[in-house]
């Protein structure tokens, strides 16, 4: 039997902002996607969970959120969607550490087959899950659903079930009890047209679809789809995690104060890109580019990178450029204060053989 576990991050968006500026956190926030046209034209990307106590949705047009939020001191922000992607990007390669198998689905959600390195125990999945909650505390400060059952499709449902800050079993005996009163939606690849379609048959709980005809099923949503939910509602999953190569290896860590001096930030460098060297090469990978990334006490992400024509051979090169990289990006904007630095080590490259190294050694001297 496989154990696979899914995590999905509590209202990313917004909580990252809160975490950047914990004045919010007793506030309602809404994280917009503002087009621009208008003051308040856009949609809400998504919201933290004070704000959806007054029905606050991801895609709801922006001024209807301000006029269900008139006057309750509602704090409305614009997407900052490359500092989101770089804290995910630190969330994921922490939690590929701790899989057999990962896969990343979204920007904020992965797959990972743990059964191997839980023996195929439901015990040590919780007490791995546990452990995995409180390094992405750690790391970020985020809070995150969990879920764990026998194939991926029980495993998102679980994490899905106790939101946020969820960790939810879902054990084969216990199946059929979790999914028969669920509402038909909550099974993934239920969307809104299937669900109307369930509805007008008068199917409205996962139970009552898992006993609906199958034929009359494959009917109403033809063959495929009919034949995969049905086996859905009976809690039956085949998919595997597919691992995909990592396309990064990144650190980022936040200053103890905010500096625009060379000195100060290029000393956080040292330790960061000896980390980036160290598990880019225990993953197996060179790589060929080197990033820096800051983000400025605005919270505006500015990033500078450098791309050589062969792998990087060694630690002092990697320090090296990103000094470089740090020493252009400030000499751009003087007024420009650092409140994060990370380095990332991308267009990887599988790892050279010994003779290989040595001529590139040979050809950086
Ligand atoms: N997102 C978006 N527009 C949508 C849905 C999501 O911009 N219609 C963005 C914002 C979310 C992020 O993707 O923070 C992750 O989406 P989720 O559906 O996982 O929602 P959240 O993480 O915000 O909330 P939850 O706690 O329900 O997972
Ligand atoms: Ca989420
Ligand atoms: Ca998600």
């Amino acid at each position: 039997m496989r154990i696979i576990l899914h995590i999905d991050l509590d209202y990313f968006f917004a909580q990252v902002e809160e975490n950047l500026n914990p004045s919010l956190k007793n506030k309602i926030v809404v994280v917009c996607v503002f087009s621009g046209r208008t003051k308040d034209s856009g949609v809400v990307s998504t919201s933290n969970y004070k704000a959806r106590e007054y029905g606050i949705k991801s895609g709801m047009p922006v001024y209807l959120a301000k006029k269900i939020l008139k006057d309750k001191g509602a704090v409305f922000l614009p997407v900052n969607h490359s500092l989101y992607e770089e804290i995910s990007h630190q969330i994921m390669e922490l939690l590929r550490n701790f899989a057999d198998n990962f896969e990343q689905v979204s920007i904020d959600e992965a797959y990972l087959e743990i059964t191997k390195r839980v023996e195929g125990k439901f015990e040590e999945a919780l007490k791995l899950a546990k452990s995995i909650k409180e390094r992405v505390f750690e790391k970020e400060e985020l809070i995150c659903s969990i879920g764990i059952g026998s194939n991926k499709l029980l495993a998102k449902i679980g994490s899905d079930l106790n939101k946020p800050n969820g960790l939810t079993i879902i054990k084969p005996s216990e199946v059929k009890d979790v999914l028969s009163d669920l509402t038909t939606e909550k099974l993934p690849g239920v969307g809104r047209k299937y669900k109307k379609l369930l509805d007008n048959e008068g199917i409205k709980t996962i139970g009552e679809l898992a006993v609906f005809d199958v034929g009359s099923l494959k009917l109403l949503l033809g063959k495929k789809i009919g034949e995969r939910i049905h086996r859905a509602s009976l809690g039956l999953d085949d998919e595997p995690v597919k691992e995909e190569l990592p396309k990064q290896f990144s650190r980022i860590i936040t200053l103890k104060e905010d500096s625009n001096n060379f000195e100060c930030v290029s000393n956080s460098l040292n330790e960061l890109c000896g980390d980036v060297w160290s598990t880019t090469r225990n993953g197996g990978f060179n790589f060929k580019s080197v990033g820096l990334i800051t983000v400025t006490d605005e919270l505006k992400i500015r990033s500078k990178s450098k791309t050589l024509s062969h792998p990087i051979v060694g630690k002092d090169d990697i320090t090296r450029i990103a000094k470089e990289l740090l020493k252009e990006l400030l000499e751009e904007g003087s007024d420009l204060r650092i409140r994060r630095v990370g380095v990332k080590a991308y267009n990887l490259v599988k790892d050279l053989d010994q003779r290989s190294i040595a001529i590139y050694n040979f050809i950086s001297l």
